[in-house]
């Protein structure tokens, strides 16, 4: 059923990943939720263990900061579940719904602000801006694990 309105930006895609203390933790499932009750698209999910060389390219503009040897061993301690979501302004609803980097200024009602506590193990990562989602998506997935699909209650989340 091919119902899509015309919705400036509705294809708009977001890098999100349940950090290894988030699969740990087994929170991926409430986090997806967050994201599907929200009405986004899942267009991309796989559970991977992040290479060193992934990571040093994902977090390359923080790689002169003090914590970055641990954030990398962090990121590397386990598997991560990756996700592609899309929808409109899904990169600054992504960010408002994860919360604030530090848990202690997150926002009870985000994620970051329900489910943790310390900087250094903020159970999730979201991209911050379109330019650098869609630069993360490369990087992280390939286009044929990126799902074209219609979701059946387009009209009801958007506009008929
Ligand atoms: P973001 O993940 O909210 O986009 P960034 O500033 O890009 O925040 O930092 C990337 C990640 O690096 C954070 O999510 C967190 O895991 C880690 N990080 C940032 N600042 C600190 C810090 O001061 N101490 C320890 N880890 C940090």
């Amino acid at each position: 059923v091919f119902c899509r309105a015309y919705i400036p930006g509705v294809r708009e895609r977001t890098l999100v990943a349940v950090k290894p203390d988030g699969v740990q933790r087994r929170l991926v499932g409430q986090i997806i939720q967050r994201f599907e009750t929200r009405g986004f698209k899942l267009v991309g999910l796989k559970m991977l263990q992040a290479s060193e060389d992934l990571l040093a390219q994902h977090y390359a503009s923080l790689n002169r900061k003090p914590f970055y040897p641990s954030l990398l061993r962090y990121m590397n301690s386990g598997p991560v579940v990756a996700m592609v979501w899309e929808g409109h302004n899904v990169v600054k609803s992504t960010r408002m719904l994860v919360g604030d980097t530090n848990p202690a200024e997150a926002k009870p009602g985000t994620i970051r602000g329900d489910f943790s506590i310390h900087i250094s193990r903020n159970i999730i990562h979201a991209s911050d801006s379109v330019e650098v989602a869609q630069a993360e998506i490369a990087l992280w997935f390939r286009r044929s694990e990126l799902m074209e699909w219609e979701c059946c209650d387009h009209g009801s989340v958007y506009q008929l």
